[in-house]
């Protein structure tokens, strides 16, 4: 025990002293251990950027948040941490500063880890991993191979941006209106082979395990399960004559098409095909205009998401196809919403029951006929009605099929296809293959070798890993790889001959895949994952930002059931819950001028004007005291200038203080909006409970009696009453700790120091009450704000180590009530209340009712002829 307990909060000396003592403890250093039940909590790894951004800092202090809650609970607890290196921005780097991507990237590592350890989390460092390194990509390359084998990677052409004048193949991030982001000129869409891995082979599983992760929050389950998007329906085709130039028919004679809506064949009043379909290149030969119009599509963007908003287009290919239930001919166009990469790149259009092809219809004149009838509401081909498209009604106009419902209709209509043996009822997904190459630098190299003879063979096992150079720096002219003989130049595996290595790279979605596998395997240069894997996975917690809902989290449930295919690993899925965390906010100032575009002012720039409720209503620059535009609150970014450099904060008010601003303000989930304010007083709460930390040295500890008496003691009241209200706390501190919502964890905290400030401190029970209770407080703030904490522990003789220390449970004894109280009622009027104690019965409670001075005064003498009792709440005297 150390006496001499500084007056003064000095933040700076107590992180110190903390993070030194976990240093040398190994504190979080995490062993297997079959005895205990474990906890690995993860949160995703951050791109070594340069430095770390208050979104980091939130998401980290909350894995840390339940890393040290779940350690103090007695579980065995990993939190690893690592980088995601490979990437763009080091290229982009590069270009500008003239340093290799690898120099950039390890420079920012050792920044960055310096914040995270200033930072006090409880990572358990020897498991440190950078996706740049040899002995980390090796195992991507290694599993592709095994991929290779199975079928499950396999070579294809791809199309990519292509930039003509720096000769390269762009991101699509590079890509700014059309043209390539070095050069300004106009992007090209150009074929070039490339592989990818078939995640559709898993969409089935991918898809029901989602069913699985109910510790998952449903919006980024439902967003999995529409990017994997199955629909069922039915697929058929339209027969024809059209013939190529060598008199072969096109597609054998076939347009096929797949509908959701086979109920409304009969509605068919044309077809549509993607400007990439066979029938549309066919039609383009002898047609100048439809060729340019192909041409203008193919350059389009391709996004899903632009094709449900852009204007609807489409030219006319004077080609003709068959219904194959009506005979009647049916013109074929090329539409700009025709998708080539879903279903069979062509539709049968049906503009009176579909949105698009309502659009489409109007614009192009063509005609619109009602096949299905909902009620007796009226159909007018005028506008677009919501009920248009409902399956709720019957078919009309249809011939035979008239009068069916729609699952009636499209089995009867997907019998009499499957009759004509031209079509059949399908599952269609919208998931695609994950094409893994990319034509950069920076990344994993993919383990094949181009043979003028052999063709593309696999690098052996025994030559893994093919190892990056390090010290390329790119100029933006394309992938330096490619000029690279030491790298290039090798000898073909099959034949020996002179071969060519791939200079593609993975898609660095692939290292992002399969890290939290490796973190449980550290060392282990022999295999991708061991039986350390084994004992720590799945992921008990994932934490991280809802921009990953869809892709990262998709491909690694992805690797991870190949990896389980493979026996490497025994689980299906490798994250059991997940939290995706909310962005941080801050005020937005701007200011518009012709000359240079908008100018972002940050905060510290800025005076408020406030009204007099103190909301703000508008902002002028300190630099020249004139208006500027207040934009609210905005996610906090580089280009907007209104981050906050957590370095900073750090200095000024330490990591407790930034630890329990983040989780105190806002739900994690939520957004969290800064507030200059809301940091004060997250320091001034903490110099409170130092202060009190004084006060318990100075005041109380010399009063604690040898022999604690607490356990038997009759308390008096007030004792009592504050014994009860921590205890009240901290069981709603642990629920709350339960379902993750921090902010009351920190809050309960708050109302235990109020209670704590007036506490006698006269007697030697009050002493053995404030220690309790301030241990409690202590232990229950320790995991949020953990060096404080682990300060006033340790100096105040709770014990060397809170760390150690068990977790604090509401004491029964403590929360019962002596006495309740119950509202008093004479004839249904409320009169007044007493007291009665807590376990008496309605016999004992009348007894006490009837003898009050609010009863004898209102019953005015007469007799009680009944009393009714309410429990806990009242008692009614009817007289
Ligand atoms: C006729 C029809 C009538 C359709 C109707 C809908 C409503 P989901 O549910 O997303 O699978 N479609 C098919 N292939 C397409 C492609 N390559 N590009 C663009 N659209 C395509 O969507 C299936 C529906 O999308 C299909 O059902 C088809 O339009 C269209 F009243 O067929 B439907
Ligand atoms: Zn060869």
């Amino acid at each position: 025990m150390q006496e001499n307990l500084s007056s003064h909060y000095d933040h700076t000396a107590t992180e110190k002293t903390s993070q030194q003592h976990w240093e040398r403890t190994e504190a979080f250093k995490a062993v297997e251990d079959a005895t205990k039940p474990k906890y690995y909590c993860l949160s995703m790894f951050p791109y070594p950027s340069g430095k770390l951004h208050m979104g980091h800092v939130r998401n980290y202090t909350i894995g840390d948040v339940l890393t040290r809650f779940h350690k103090m609970r007695g579980f065995n607890v990993m939190q690893p941490m690592g980088w995601d290196a490979f990437g763009l921005p080091a290229e982009n780097a590069a270009i500008a500063n003239k340093v290799p991507p690898a120099k950039w990237t390890f420079d920012n590592i050792d920044y960055m880890k310096g914040q995270l350890k200033s930072l006090g989390f409880a990572i358990d460092w020897s498991r440190e991993l950078a996706t740049c390194t040899p002995e980390y990509y090796k195992w991507n390359q290694w599993l592709f191979l095994r991929m290779l084998e199975k079928g499950i990677a396999y070579p294809k052409t791809q199309v990519v941006n292509w930039d003509p004048v720096d000769m390269t193949v762009l991101a699509n991030e590079q890509v700014i209106d059309g043209r390539g982001w070095r050069t300004g000129a106009v992007v090209e869409k150009r074929e070039i082979p490339g592989y990818y891995l078939a995640i559709t082979q898993y969409a089935e599983e991918l898809l029901g395990d989602l069913d699985t992760l109910e510790n998952w929050p449903e919006r980024v389950r439902l967003m999995q399960a529409n990017w994997i998007g199955k629909s069922t329906g039915v697929r058929f085709a339209f027969p024809h004559d059209i013939k190529d130039e060598s008199g072969a028919l096109i597609g054998d004679g076939k347009l096929w098409v797949f509908t959701t809506r086979a109920d409304t064949i009969m509605g068919v009043t044309f077809c549509a095909v993607a400007a990439e379909h066979p029938l549309a290149t066919h039609a383009a030969q002898n047609n100048p205009e439809l060729a340019a119009f192909i041409a203008k599509c193919k350059s389009g963007s391709v996004m899903e998401a632009d094709m449900a908003t852009m204007e609807k287009e489409g030219l006319r290919t004077g080609l003709f196809v068959t219904h194959p239930l009506t005979g009647e001919q049916v013109e074929v166009w090329v539409g700009n919403y025709v998708l080539m990469s879903y279903g069979d790149g062509a539709v049968m259009a049906v503009p009176a029951h579909d949105e698009r092809d309502f659009g489409f219809a109007k614009k192009y004149d063509l005609p619109i006929k009602q096949v299905i009838a909902v009620g007796d509401k009226s159909f007018s081909t005028d506008a677009w009605q919501e009920w248009y498209g409902s399956k709720e009604g019957q078919t009309i106009n249809s011939g035979k099929y008239d009068g069916l419902g729609y699952a009636a209709a499209v089995d009867a209509i997907a019998d009499d296809l499957v009759a004509k043996n031209i079509g059949e009822k399908k599952t269609q997904w919208r998931l695609r293959d994950w094409g893994i190459s990319r034509q950069r630098y920076w990344g994993c190299p993919i383990p094949i070798i181009h043979c003028a003879d052999c063709g593309s063979v696999p690098v052996p096992d025994d030559q893994l890993p093919v190892v990056l150079p390090t010290d390329c720096v790119p100029d933006g002219s394309g992938n330096p790889l490619n000029k690279l003989s030491s790298f290039l130049d090798c000898a073909c595996p099959k034949c020996g001959k002179p071969a060519r290595r791939e200079t593609d790279t993975m898609d660095t979605f692939v290292d992002s895949s399969w890290y939290y596998a490796r973190f449980a395997t550290p060392g282990n240069d022999k295999a991708m994952a061991d039986e350390r894997a084994d004992y720590w996975m799945p992921v008990d917690q994932y934490i991280g930002g809802i921009e990953h809902a869809i892709l990262h989290l998709l491909y690694s449930r992805f690797w991870t059931k190949v990896m389980g295919d493979l026996g490497l690993v025994k689980y299906r899925e490798p994250f059991k819950r997940l939290l995706t965390q909310g962005m941080v906010l801050n005020h937005l100032f701007s200011r518009r001028s012709d000359k240079t575009g908008i100018e972002w002012f940050a905060p510290e720039e800025i005076d408020l004007i406030k009204d007099e409720a103190g909301r703000v209503t508008g902002a002028t620059a300190k630099r020249d005291g004139n208006p500027v535009d207040y934009g609210g609150y905005g996610t906090m970014s580089k280009s907007k200038r209104n981050g906050v450099d957590p370095n900073a904060m750090i200095e000024q008010y330490g990591a407790d203080t930034s630890r329990f601003f983040m989780m105190f303000t806002a739900p994690p989930e939520q957004t969290l909006e800064w507030s200059d304010a809301g940091i004060e007083g997250s320091y001034r709460f903490l110099k409170r409970v130092w202060a009190f930390g004084n006060v318990f040295a100075n005041e109380v500890r010399s009063k604690l009696p040898a022999q604690r008496e607490l356990a038997t003691a009759k308390l008096p009241d007030n004792l009592a009453t504050l014994r009860r209200e921590i205890h009240l706390n901290l069981k709603q501190a642990n629920y709350d700790l339960g379902k993750q919502q921090f902010n009351t964890v920190a809050s309960s905290c708050m109302k235990m120091l109020n209670a704590l400030e007036k506490a006698p401190r006269d007697s030697s029970l009050a002493a053995e009450v404030i220690e309790e209770c301030f241990g409690i407080l202590l232990r229950v703030l320790s995991p949020i704000t953990p060096h404080i904490t682990h300060v006033l522990w340790a100096d105040l003789g709770y014990g060397d180590d809170i760390l150690q220390a068990t977790w604090p449970e509401p004491l029964e004894a403590a929360l019962v009530q002596d006495e309740i109280e119950l509202v008093l009622q004479v004839l249904g009027k409320t009169r007044g209340s007493i007291k009665v104690p807590a376990g008496a019965d309605n016999k004992a409670i009348e007894a006490i009712a009837l003898a009050s001075e609010v009863a004898v005064k209102f019953m005015e003498g007469k007799p009680a002829k009944k009393v009714i009792v309410v429990p806990g709440r009242l008692v009614n005297i009817v007289c």
